[in-house]
């Protein structure tokens, strides 16, 4: 059972509602809830197998040896899993992206997800889809919601344990399927990773305080609006999420900016399409590609026009995908 090695996918997710922030570092508890779309066309595939003669957990990423960080990231992660099923085997974890890393397009969310569907798989399932979310979290705050096709939500949770504070499906994706345009800005790896991001931003923005407690709001105000399926409303908050959330950046000491000029290129482009009746409405993660959420039947021309802003250099068109699962 312990050395079959084992495969899984999952997808990246984009916050519509944004995390940015932790209550508590250590246990990587979030200080907002979120609330994300899982996509469809962005695959991280991952196999882990324990085996009896590693010393060490091994750690591949696209074929290569993985740095130390995200080693170290991994391993943490699988530690876990030893405690929980009782084994002592390392493993050794193969991940492989379909899309650039790093680069504000959710790489640590599907990368972990995959990792703990795969690594649960590998010992037997030993753990429920509960912990699973609770274990990706740990590992990185957007992973949990990647583990859901559809609509996730990530919840901040009160308790210190953080035993609250996991991720579900809110609504799948046939609810309401909505598509995504990425509009690729850069490719280059971000200079300040989202965990020191999101610490420096707790320390040093005087708008801190105000944008944790918008979290409750702008949760509740999102899940009207996709349960109503108002896409006017959900664009509203939505957007409004994504720039309080830059603004807190901005406003931090040194400021933080993950856009180029490409990126408020695109802003006005989308606010322009949206003014000529499309439906379509941004969110820009924590780097400079900006994400249109459209309604299935603009999506065409919502590509085309992202297409022909200055500074783009590719588009990738998604729908709204499903949770990670086991391949082989
Ligand atoms: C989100 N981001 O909700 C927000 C919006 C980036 C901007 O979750 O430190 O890599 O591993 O918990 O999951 C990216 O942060 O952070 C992220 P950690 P993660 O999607």
């Amino acid at each position: 059972m312990h050395n079959k090695p084992t495969s899984a996918i999952a997808h990246p997710n984009i916050a519509l509602i944004k995390y940015w922030g932790k209550r508590n570092k250590a246990l990587n508890l979030p200080a907002t809830h979120s609330l994300s779309i899982t996509l469809n066309t962005l695959v991280t595939t991952t196999s882990v197998s324990f085996l009896e003669d590693l010393s060490a957990d091994q750690v591949n990423v696209e074929h290569q040896p993985a740095d130390v960080n995200f080693s170290q990231r991994v391993s943490t992660c699988l530690s876990q899993f030893r405690t929980l099923s009782n084994t002592r085997l390392f493993a050794k974890v193969d991940t492989s992206n379909n899309f650039p890393t790093a680069a504000g397009l959710a790489s640590s969310a599907s990368g972990f997800a995959a990792l703990v569907t795969a690594a649960n798989a590998a010992l037997g399932s030993p753990l429920d889809t509960r912990m699973l979310a609770l274990l990706a979290r740990q590992a990185s705050g957007s992973a949990g919601r990647s583990l859901f096709g559809g609509y996730a939500i990530q919840h901040r949770g009160e308790t210190n344990n953080g035993s609250d504070s996991f991720a579900e499906q809110l609504w799948p994706a046939k609810h309401w399927p909505l598509e995504v345009v990425i509009a690729i800005t850069s490719t280059a790896k971000k200079r300040i990773g989202s965990s020191a991001g999101m610490l420096h931003c707790a320390k040093t923005s005087p708008y801190w305080g105000n944008w944790v407690e918008q979290s409750d709001t702008d949760i509740s105000s999102a899940k009207a609006a996709i349960e109503a399926r108002d896409f006017a409303a959900l664009a509203d908050i939505s957007e409004a999420s994504c720039l309080a959330m830059h603004a807190v950046m901005q406003a931090s000491r040194p400021w933080l900016l993950y856009w180029n000029a490409a990126t408020v290129e695109l802003i006005h482009a989308v606010r322009s399409m949206r003014g000529a009746g499309l439906a379509v409405f941004f969110t820009i993660d924590a780097g400079p590609q900006l994400k249109a959420v459209c309604l299935p039947e603009d999506a065409a021309a919502v590509e085309a026009q992202l297409t022909s802003v200055a500074g783009v250099k590719r588009t990738i068109r998604c729908q709204l995908g499903t949770g990670a699962r086991v391949t082989s």
